[in-house]
């Protein structure tokens, strides 16, 4: 069975309404639910979220989900399979934007845009406890966020909590002219701003262009994502992983910023016929012993 049956399925069952009077503070007030708000709200003004361009995820803290749950649905939806177990995220809680929904939309109306799912215990299953008020559903690309959540959890050791999927128009021009390449993306972007070494010290993953929302893209953005916290898909956008929703909007916001940088420089070069000037290797090499950076040495000659 495809997502989209899969999630129509969910649909048709429906889910109960929110609960009456439940003490404490509610799930939209919640500091975790803001900080996600603000990112979406973040992304949009930045102009990386045309229509119901991009979406994000996170997986919530025990303290998180302790202080949620008593506003969780009475009846949750049905269950709905994953393609392949995720045994890691057996359990886990993750607050995700709702399909189709549009991230200028997210801060209006947090209750319908967003929405909690929980995974079974076998890591097998997930159904709505929370949100998507109005019969929404997880967003089209939960494969890809699930999927990289768990490569993403056991190569940080349960560090990293945010995935953020955003369209910026300078990293999707940028695969037009350069092959979905890791080494390539990642030189030409350190390259390019003394900043982007920082934000993606293990350089930034590249796929090729691939059908968006299934299980392909997803396994390998996941199997990309095992070494590096952000991965362009390319004519399409890029995701990054972060233990902080600053932290993922700042590896969007510093590669997309390098991005741009770097296309100018290039076409600017070549209309007056001057090669690009560029950071050396060496250049990089001192910047990551100056800021103790872990970086990928096999990005550079
Ligand atoms: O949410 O960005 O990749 C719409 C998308 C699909
Ligand atoms: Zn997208």
């Amino acid at each position: 069975m495809g997502f989209f049956d899969s999630a129509q399925e969910v649909l048709d069952k429906g889910v109960s309404a929110a609960k009456g009077a439940v003490s404490g503070v509610a799930v939209e007030q919640q500091a975790f639910v803001k900080q996600f708000v603000r990112m979406c709200e973040d992304g949009w003004r930045q102009g990386w979220h045309e229509r119901n361009g991009g979406n994000a995820s996170y997986r919530m803290s025990p303290e998180d989900v302790q202080s949620c749950k008593g506003f969780f649905y009475d009846t949750p939806s049905s269950w709905v399979p994953l393609a392949s177990p995720l045994i890691n995220l057996a359990g886990e809680k993750f607050l995700v934007t709702a399909a189709g929904s549009f991230m200028r939309n997210v801060p209006l109306d947090p209750v319908s845009n967003i929405g909690i799912v929980e995974l079974d215990d076998q890591g097998v299953a997930w159904r709505i406890v929370w949100g998507f008020k109005g019969g929404g559903v997880p967003t089209s690309e939960l494969p890809s966020h699930l999927m990289v959540h768990a490569v993403r959890k056991d190569v940080t050791i349960g560090a990293d909590r945010v995935l953020y999927h955003a369209h910026p128009d300078n990293v999707v021009a940028m695969t037009g002219v350069l092959s979905a390449d890791a080494r390539a993306f990642t030189r030409a972007l350190w390259k390019a701003m003394t900043e982007c070494i920082i934000a993606v010290p293990k350089g930034v993953a590249a796929l090729p262009w691939m059908v968006p929302g299934g299980t392909d893209i997803a396994r390998a953005t996941a199997d990309a994502m095992i070494g590096r916290s952000a991965c362009v898909w390319a004519q399409h956008g890029m995701f990054a992983s972060a233990p902080t929703f600053d932290e993922a909007f700042g590896i969007v916001h510093a590669v997309e910023k390098a991005a741009g940088v770097w296309l100018k420089a290039q076409a600017t070069a070549r209309t007056l016929g001057v090669e690009p000037i560029e950071i050396p290797d060496e250049g990089l090499r001192a910047i990551a012993t100056t800021y103790n950076l872990p970086i990928d040495d096999s990005m550079l000659d």
